[in-house]
């Protein structure tokens, strides 16, 4: 399997993308890997902090995923249907392995799934236990205006669209920079055969 090393990578806000670092093929079987994980832990739709329901839809895989309900926000062992969370797809694994620059594993791998009017508003990721580690996140299907800002809400934003196949690695001071998906540009992949977007975010929570 795995890729070529990434034609092309680009800096943004501290972020590094490595734009196309998966081949179609590679993208094609990843998505299959990810269809396996929602098989076993369907995607369901978390509340934002303030009660909401959030217009993307998650599960994830790895030892812990990301759940929000009553008691918060938070990382747990368990999909909220009380099983565990089925193997992190090896494809993602292998990305991690090659783009890290850590020598540990991540624990947890967050699927998040856009249709054509989902969005994330800008927030930090500060809910792991060390910031030294980094997140890296795997775009698939429709392509997404990402923004980035600095570590203080309300600063300078920079955006860039992330494409099918694109890994980025947050690290270093970006770790805690602000970062949202502003909007989903609908059709402009067809490696999702209804469409929309899946991104895939491998972190070390402990
Ligand atoms: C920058 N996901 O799951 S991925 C998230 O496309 C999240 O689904 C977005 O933000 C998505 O928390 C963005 C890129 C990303 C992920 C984590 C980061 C950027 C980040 C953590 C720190 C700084
Ligand atoms: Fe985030």
């Amino acid at each position: 399997m795995e890729s070529e090393e990434s034609a092309l990578s680009v800096e943004v806000g501290g972020i590094v993308v490595h734009q196309e670092h998966l081949n179609a093929a590679d993208q094609a079987e990843l998505v299959e890997q990810v269809r396996r994980v929602v098989r076993a832990a369907p995607l369901f739709r978390p509340e934002t902090r303030s009660g909401k329901a959030m217009s993307v839809r998650m599960t994830s895989a790895g030892a812990f995923g990301w759940t929000s309900g009553r008691d918060g926000y938070r990382y747990a062992r368990q999909h909220p249907n009380g099983q565990e969370w089925p193997p992190m797809p090896q494809i993602a694994l292998d990305i991690w392995r090659s783009l890290s620059g850590v020598p540990c594993d991540p624990q947890s791998c967050l699927i998040n799934f856009y249709d054509a009017d989902a969005k994330m508003g800008l927030h930090q990721d500060r809910d792991e236990a060390d910031f030294d580690m980094p997140v890296v996140s795997v775009s698939l299907g429709d392509e997404a205006l990402f923004r980035v800002g600095g570590s203080e809400r309300g600063g300078k934003t920079q955006s860039i669209w992330l494409k099918s196949g694109d890994v980025a690695v947050m690290g270093g001071d970006a770790r805690l920079n602000f970062h949202g998906i502003d909007r989903i540009r609908a059709g402009s992949s067809t490696l999702l055969p209804n469409g929309g977007r899946i991104n895939l975010t491998m972190r070390v929570v402990e």
